[in-house]
């Protein structure tokens, strides 16, 4: 269903270049997610052919700088092209969106060697990036991790296992963060690149999930995992920093992944209310329905404003960036998650039933509340932010 067609929505004004992404990315998801997206969910299969889709395209290098391959983009045309993959499909969009996420670190404080060998290879979607933080027992803390890294002669040697990681297993290249000098607090750890063949590095089973079933999740397990000392990001130590400031830049984009979510699952229900009859109308034309759907309306199409305004603020170098980015990201996945389950009562028992994409989107919505920061964790972030502007 196109916004064109179906929906009106306001007016952000995209240049001829940002309306090209849009359009490419809205062509895959039609002609490609959507068809698919029953069956990748039901298998829990990985989506291997439509990235591919996705790479012929080159939307895997939107937000990668022309001298490495990339289209020269940023967090706003990550933020247009992930909106229309979700309202196909939040766990192929997020199979897509994980590799930019893999390839940020690398990015933002990676050497120029680094970048020139990884980035034309994640540009081109030929190789997937991963990124591997979380652990058994850090996710919210992101400080307390336990995996270490240690430099014998020209190696790092990895030791540990990141846990829930997206893309695992189907990713070549996995920015990873350890400890290099736990005395040191959040001065203490450092990030690296580790490879799929890199010796010592090795996967967990498969993760069984709510939602999002057509993205993979496993653990990353380093046993004596040795990789030359040039895979360092950046410089030791800031491996923290290089963490917190990858999850600025992508939070905007698992925001507009609500946003693309909420956007279907309103096309659903509205859909669905003008064609259900009941008490010889049509459901849509009882005020208890149209106040469900005019609140719908409502919560997305604010969400889709702080959004792109919160991307475009980044890409624009607006100061204090992690503000906008955590506000973004909680009000629009707040919004998926209320827009997805109102969906789900509109359609009233037909919503609860798998012939209908409803429920999906429900199950889908929920991961985006938790991951990349839980939306409490968001707020702590936004609070902080508070109390230091108001010490100025
Ligand atoms: N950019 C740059 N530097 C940052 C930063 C940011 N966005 N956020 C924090 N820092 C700096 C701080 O300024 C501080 O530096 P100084 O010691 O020089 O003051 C340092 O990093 C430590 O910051 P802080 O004390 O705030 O760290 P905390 O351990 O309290 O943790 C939160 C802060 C909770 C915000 C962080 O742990 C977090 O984001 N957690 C969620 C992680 C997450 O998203 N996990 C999901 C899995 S990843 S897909």
């Amino acid at each position: 269903m196109s916004d064109e067609k179906k929906v009106t929505i306001l007016n952000y004004f995209l240049t001829e270049e940002q309306q090209m992404i849009v359009d490419v990315a809205r062509q895959i998801t039609e002609e490609k997610i959507i068809p698919q997206r029953a069956e990748l969910d039901e298998n829990e299969e990985f989506p291997t052919g439509i990235l591919k889709e996705m790479a012929q395209a080159d939307l895997f290098g939107l937000y990668i700088p022309e001298e490495y391959g990339g289209f020269g983009g940023g967090c706003f045309d990550m933020v247009l092209a992930l909106e229309q993959f979700a309202k196909g499909c939040v766990g192929i969009a997020t199979s897509f969106a994980a590799s930019a996420l893999g390839a940020y670190p690398i990015l933002i404080s990676g050497s120029d060697e680094l970048k020139q060998y990884y980035m034309p290879l994640i540009a081109s979607g030929e190789k997937l990036a991963a990124f591997g933080l979380t652990e058994a027992n850090a996710g919210s803390d992101a400080s307390g991790i336990q995996t270490t890294a240690v430099l014998v002669g020209d190696e790092w040697v990895l030791n540990g296992t990141k846990q829930w990681i997206t893309n695992a297993g189907d990713a070549s290249i996995y920015s990873i963060i350890a400890i290099t000098d736990r005395a040191k607090g959040a001065r203490g750890a450092s990030m690296f690149v580790v490879e799929d063949t890199d010796p010592g590095f090795s996967y967990g089973v498969k993760e069984k999930k709510l939602g999002i079933r057509a993205s993979s999740t496993r653990e990353l397990i380093f046993k004596d995992c040795r990789i030359p000392a040039s895979r360092l990001i950046g410089r030791q130590g800031t491996g923290f920093f290089t963490v917190m400031k990858t999850l600025d830049l992508s939070r905007p984009g698992i925001a507009s992944l609500g946003v693309g979510l909420g956007q279907a699952a309103l096309d659903e229900a509205v859909t669905y209310a003008k064609q259900r009859v009941q008490f010889g109308k049509p459901i849509i034309s009882f005020q208890a329905v149209q106040h469900i759907l005019a609140d719908m309306a409502i919560q997305l199409e604010a969400s889709r404003a702080l959004v792109y305004a919160s991307a475009r603020h980044i890409d624009n170098g607006g100061n204090d960036v992690s503000k906008p980015s955590s506000m973004c990201k909680v009000m629009a996945t707040d919004m998926a998650m209320k827009v997805t389950t109102d969906a789900v009562q509109i359609l009233g028992g037909y919503g609860y039933m798998r012939e209908y994409p409803v429920e999906k989107m429900m199950r889908d919505a929920k991961i985006l509340q938790i991951y990349e920061g839980t939306n409490q964790i968001q707020r702590n972030v936004i609070g902080q932010a508070l109390n230091k502007e108001y010490s100025r």
